[in-house]
């Protein structure tokens, strides 16, 4: 076994989770490399570099807090951080860490397996042969783009681009004819900047989606200044809400179908006029409550009504299904941009896109002529990622069978006959219905932690039961039961990706999970096998 490089612990991956899990391992003394298919660190900021990216958490809270100097000395500009920013900063934190002497870029895994007799795992790389004990998977939860085989695409002569994949240089679309197909928040995002450069832009529109205006404006310093000087409360404050963000506005309680129709207009207004997710939070019941969220989706299409001019493109642009199921999205100028005489959006929830020629795409039976077509057609979402990657386990098992019915694990940190990986923000973990960079930070800390105390407990190898594994999964699934995200084909349920298991992957709630993770790694990690 020349030629196969031995380290303790291999993280895969150099996005936020990757950069800290390297960070704390070494502070630990643990000799740590990480290995990442890019030429750089960002993971999903470096990937997607599309016109209009923008990170929906506002940039003083979507930031690491590990560090104290860190936090005060980095100054962002807007309320929301664009990806050349976000990128600018996880490359800050790299450098000023010394983690690039850490990490081997241009290296993608194309393989992992466990051997049971020692207890270690073999990574096989574009780049080579890896051996560790202990593997950490922070390969993201959208990191794998979903980029549909649609009939004749190898014959279009334009060119072709994906939002999760965009060109390093940069696309200038200045005077061509643009299509684009879907309406997620990268469609929602890059739309209204591809139009102001674009002769003429059309939008594929599979389903509507419901958009909140962001609101996004230059960063006030007084604003910055005070969210530093009380960063720390800030931050405990953020891990005891649901999805770990701090809202503008106080919790409610009350019910949404409840409220007097000049409460609810005055409460939903004031929401739609500051911007971002506390709209999401005007009421309790929001994703609780079919009427209320009834509600509060005829609101937001009444707003659409009031900004598309023509009543026909603002009925098709109008969603029908339950508000907030769906992943929503924060817009700049969405719903304006098809006022544009250059803008045309053409409907194709009934029939698809039939195929694509060597002049453009054809739906509906006509065809439409482009230079260029954007795919925005999204991710294989939380676990396309760890499957593409040939994951073999103990006794032989392949992570793809073991997952066949969906996604099993424990915590969504650890999966039963896969001893020693883990995977930070996994399926079964809050993830990426809360501010990802404390999630993250949560979840690296908690297995620095348990490496520590397997190395001094002297264990070699941690394995998630099959019984801890069977009620967690009932677990996520019960607590989502309660709420109506699982009503609707979103990517949280798989349902984006034809042929996939439907299981609803994130846990809804990030304070009582951790505190479960904290009691688990008290009561000397229950729920796992150590030997
Ligand atoms: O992807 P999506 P995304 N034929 O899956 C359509 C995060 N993110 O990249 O709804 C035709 O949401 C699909 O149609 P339908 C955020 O968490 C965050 O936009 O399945 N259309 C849909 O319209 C987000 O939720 C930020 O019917 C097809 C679109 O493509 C997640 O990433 C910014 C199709 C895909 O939407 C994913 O967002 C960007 C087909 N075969 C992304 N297949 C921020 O922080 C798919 N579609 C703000």
């Amino acid at each position: 076994m020349n030629n196969t490089e031995e380290h303790e612990v291999i993280v895969i991956g150099a996005g936020f989770a990757g950069l800290y899990a390297v960070y704390l391992l070494r502070k630990s003394g643990f000799d740590v490399i990480a290995l990442e298919r890019g030429s750089g660190v960002g993971g999903t900021w470096y990937w997607n570099r599309y016109p209009g990216a923008r990170c929906d958490v506002e940039s003083l809270q979507y930031s690491y807090s590990f560090d104290k100097d860190l936090e005060q000395d980095w100054e962002w500009s807007e309320r929301y951080a664009g990806q050349p920013e976000i990128l600018e900063y996880a490359e800050h934190v790299a450098h000023r860490f010394d983690l690039e002497t850490h990490i081997q870029f241009d290296t993608t895994v194309e393989q992992l397996d466990f051997n049971e007799a020692t207890s270690n795992w073999t990574v096989k790389t574009s780049g080579g042969t890896y051996r560790a004990q202990f593997v950490i998977a922070a390969t993201g939860c959208l990191s794998t783009a979903n980029h549909p085989r649609f009939a004749g695409i190898d014959e279009f002569k334009g060119s072709l681009y994906h939002t999760g994949k965009w060109p390093h240089e940069g696309v200038d679309f200045t005077g061509q004819r643009v299509g684009i197909i879907g309406t997620g928040s990268s469609a929602v995002q890059s739309i209204p900047v591809i139009a102001e450069q674009a002769a003429h832009l059309t939008v594929f529109q599979r389903t509507p989606n419901y958009s909140i205006p962001a609101h996004n404006e230059p960063l006030d310093p007084a604003v910055q200044a005070d969210v530093k000087a009380n960063y720390e409360q800030l931050r405990v404050a953020a891990r005891t809400e649901r999805s770990g963000i701090i809202s503008a506005f106080p919790v409610n309680e009350d019910s949404a179908k409840a409220a007097s129709d000049l409460e609810f207009q005055d409460r939903m207004n004031e929401r739609w006029d500051y911007g971002g997710f506390s709209f999401y939070r005007a009421y309790a019941d929001i994703v609780i409550d079919q009427e209320s969220n009834e509600r509060v989706a005829h609101y937001v299409r009444n707003r659409i009504a009031e900004v598309v001019d023509d009543p026909a493109v603002a009925d098709l642009l109008s969603p029908s299904n339950t508000i907030a199921c769906k992943r929503p999205c924060l817009d700049t100028r969405y719903y304006e941009t098809f006022n544009l005489d250059h803008v045309d959006l053409v409907d194709i929830a009934d029939d698809g896109i039939e195929r694509i020629s060597e002049r453009g795409v054809v739906a509906g039976g006509i065809e439409y002529e482009f230079d260029a077509i954007v795919f925005a057609t999204g991710f294989d979402a939380m676990t396309g990622t760890l499957l593409g990657m040939n994951i073999t386990g103990r006794d032989g098992l392949r992570l793809e069978t073991a997952w066949e019915a969906g996604p099993r694990t424990y915590l969504g940190l650890s999966v039963p006959c896969f001893p020693n990986l883990f995977t930070v923000t996994g399926p079964g973990s809050p993830s990426v219905l809360t501010n990802m960079i404390m999630a993250i930070e949560q979840h690296v800390e908690w297995i620095r932690d348990c490496l520590v105390d397997l190395r001094n407990q002297g264990h070699r190898s941690i394995e998630a039961t099959d019984d801890a594994a069977d009620s967690w999964v009932e677990h996520v699934n019960a607590i989502a039961d309660q709420t109506l995200y699982p009503s609707c084909n979103s990517w949280y349920l798989g349902a984006n990706i034809p042929g996939k298991a439907r299981v609803f992957m994130p846990l809804i709630g990030f304070p009582p999970y951790a505190e479960k993770c904290e009691q688990v790694a008290t009561d000397g990690y229950s729920g796992f096998a150590l030997t």
